[in-house]
Order: C-alpha cells, then sequence, then structure tokens
C-alpha cells in the first residue's frame, strides 16, 4: 500500500549561466518526489523542468500544487505493486500534468523493481547496453569559452558529442558561432544545434543549409512546435537529420510526426513523453517508423537521469546517443554515490530500481523551506 507522497523543492546553482533561446539558467530547481509504501520500501521520481514557465507549461511549483493537491490523495492506499492500475487512475482523473505524471510513475517503478530486487532497466523489458553515450552542451554564449569547454571535455575523455544552443541571436550571427566551433574542433566531435523553436521556415531554410555545408550533425526543432507541416518540409529538403524535441508531447505526437514524416529522428524525454512507460511507446513509434532516436534530458538531476538512463538503455534504436549530463551541469551532488561519467559514457546503474541513493542531509539542506 501507498502510505505517503512528498514533492521536494530543491534550488541549485549551475556551474555557469547556462544560455537558452527561451531562459538563461543560474539555478536549476530540482523537483523530487518520494513515495513511501507500506512495506518500507520507497521510490524516487523527478519532474524537474527548464526556466521556470519559460520552457514549459508545468512549473516546479505547480508540479508541487498539482501533486500534493490532487494526485497524492488518489494515490494513498493504492496497492503499491500494481503500477499500471495507479497509473491508469491517475491518467483518467487527471488531464495533463505529464512532468507529474512522470514523477509519480518513476517512483512507483523504482519502489516496484527495488521490491523485485532488479535494475529498473529489467522491469522495462530488458536492457541492451550498459552505458549510454552523453553529448554535452556548450550554452555560455560565448564561442572562445565554448570552444576551451569542449576541447577540456574532449581531453577529459567526458564528451565527444556536442550540442549547441543557438537561436537568441541572428541566424548570420548563430551559424558563423557554430562554424567556428566545428572548424576548431574538426572530426573529432560531432557538433549539433538545438534552435529550441527560435526560428521561422524561413530562417530555419537558411540557417540550416549553412549549417549542413559546414558538417553540422543534427538539427534538433528549429521551428515551432505547433507547426508540424513546417518540421516537415524542413526534414524532406535537407540530408542532415532534423530532430522534434518540443514538438513532442508523447505517443500521440509521436505517432502523428512519425504519420506525417516530419523529423528525422525523436528527442524521447521521460517528463515531456509523461512517464516512463508513455516514453517507451514513443521509442516503440520511432522503430516502427524507422526514426532514429536521441535519449533528451529536461536537465534533470541525479534521480531524473538515472531514470532516463534505464529507459534509454533498453532502446534498440538509439542511434544519436543522449543528454543525460543534466547532474553535471549543477555545483551541488545530491547521490551518495555519484553518477559514473567514463570514456564518453553514462554507465547506468545497475542496482536495484534506479540503482541509486539520495544522499540526505546533503537534499534537506538544499530543499526549499
Ligand atoms: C532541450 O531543449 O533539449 C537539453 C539540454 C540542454 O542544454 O537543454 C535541454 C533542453
Ligand atoms: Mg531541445
Amino acid at each position: 500500500m501507498i502510505r505517503s507522497i512528498e514533492t521536494i523543492l530543491a534550488d541549485v546553482p549551475t556551474i555557469r549561466p547556462h544560455r537558452l533561446s527561451v531562459a538563461t539558467m543560474h539555478t536549476q530547481t530540482l523537483v523530487l518526489v518520494r513515495v513511501l509504501c507500506e512495506d518500507g520500501i520507497e521510490g524516487w521520481g523527478e519532474a524537474t523542468t527548464i526556466g521556470g514557465l519559460n520552457y514549459g507549461e508545468e512549473s516546479p511549483e505547480s508540479v508541487k500544487v498539482n501533486i500534493d493537491t490532487h494526485i497524492a490523495p488518489l494515490l494513498i492506499g493504492a496497492d503499491a505493486r500494481n503500477v499500471a492500475a495507479v497509473m491508469a487512475k491517475i491518467r483518467k482523473t487527471i488531464q495533463g500534468n505529464r512532468f507529474a505524471k512522470c514523477a509519480i510513475e518513476t517512483a512507483l517503478l523504482d519502489a516496484q523493481a527495488k521490491r523485485l530486487n532488479i535494475p529498473l532497466s529489467e522491469l522495462l523489458g530488458g536492457r541492451l547496453r550498459d552505458a549510454l553515450p552523453v553529448a554535452w552542451t556548450l550554452a555560455s554564449g560565448d564561442t572562445v569559452r565554448d570552444i576551451a569547454e569542449a576541447e577540456m571535455m574532449l581531453e577529459a575523455r567526458r564528451h565527444r558529442i556536442f550540442k549547441l544552443k543557438i537561436g537568441l541571436r541572428s541566424v548570420a550571427d548563430d551559424v558563423a558561432h557554430v562554424l567556428a566551433i566545428k572548424r576548431a574542433l574538426g572530426e573529432a566531435a560531432s557538433v549539433r544545434v538545438d534552435v529550441n523553436q527560435a526560428w521561422s521556415e524561413r530562417d530555419a531554410v537558411n540557417g540550416i543549409a549553412a549549417l549542413e555545408a559546414g558538417g553540422i550533425d543534427l538539427i534538433e526543432q528549429p521551428i515551432r512546435a505547433e507547426h508540424k507541416a513546417g518540421l516537415a518540409r524542413l526534414a524532406t529538403r535537407f540530408a542532415v537529420p532534423i530532430m522534434a524535441d518540443e514538438a513532442l508531447h508523447g505517443p500521440r505526437d509521436a505517432f502523428e510526426l512519425a504519420a506525417a514524416a516530419a523529423a528525422d529522428v525523436f528527442a524521447v524525454k521521460i517528463a515531456q513523453s509523461g512517464g516512463l512507460t508513455q516514453a517507451q511507446q514513443v521509442g516503440a513509434i520511432a522503430g516502427l517508423a524507422g526514426i532514429g532516436l536521441y535519449g533528451g534530458t529536461m536537465l534533470e538531476g541525479a534521480v531524473g537521469t538515472a531514470a532516463s538512463a534505464q529507459l534509454f538503455a533498453t532502446f534498440a534504436n538509439l542511434e544519436f546517443g543522449t543528454e543525460l549530463f543534466g547532474p553535471l551541469l549543477l555545483t551541488e551532488e545530491l547521490l551518495v554515490e555519484p553518477l559514473v561519467y567514463r570514456d564518453f559514457m553514462l554507465q547506468v546503474p545497475n542496482k536495484p530500481g534506479l540503482g541509486i541513493e539520495i544522499d540526505r542531509e546533503k537534499l534537506s539542506a538544499l530543499r526549499r523551506k
């Protein structure tokens, strides 16, 4: 039986300003959910988002209020071992709130996998790999600083895939910034861009043509999320793969994007999808449609990152790797044993459940009072 649900907000400074077209982050607010069951087992989930309400329609504060007020009462007393039934009840009565649902489902699955004494990946069908390639996002806003940061990451064998956040400046300035970085790094690195919806379709035609000619490997969400027909035209027009991110809010969008041939790659995110099982469906739709997969992040801390890793490890078509670097962007470590990043890969935890242990003292020091 589910005994209690607690939603914790913790504000953690980032190691440097992280500049996206929609927000510049100096701190990240982690949204953590702890579910305690009658048998003493507890599960953890995460509903962290980016830039308050700048990126998505759920804020850290709204997630907490909605879980405390509307979702927790549905869960208290329910059978914790039947995760599917509990989630069906929530999905039937709660509209939207994908991040909150993701955190709850993750916590229930973490608890259930611990109960069964298996890593979460085994509850999700079984892992195909024990380590995942991890991209790093260069988003200082400064070309020279970004090149130095990338060179440091290559040298440390931590990342060799770099995603550049663009869309704030003019197309010409952004293209010059990206191509300067690509020229500096050469073939040692894969350089990709994320426009976070900032371009018009016309900007995108010009920008992508220049980026493609300069050897850029992937173009993420160049235009507005709602503009699926435009995305489809770009995917047809260019050889460089076009990736859907903000356009993809779960299986329904995945199905529509696949049917419209609107993307070459899906950025799968567990929270954007509405939870681990829905993200798994996004992966399945991509597989059926011949669409490549990329394991995305909402810049979650260790809980959401471990949960994502447990799922992405089960994906057969994870052609474009992942960007599960969230914990590395934070100044504080929240785990007793940090996640292991080695040889350009995140090692997927293999202890039961998410395979991680929260440092309680650290968390109580950081939590919002
Ligand atoms: C996004 O749009 O992909 C992921 C990495 C990063 O730096 O920002 C996020 C959000
Ligand atoms: Mg993105």
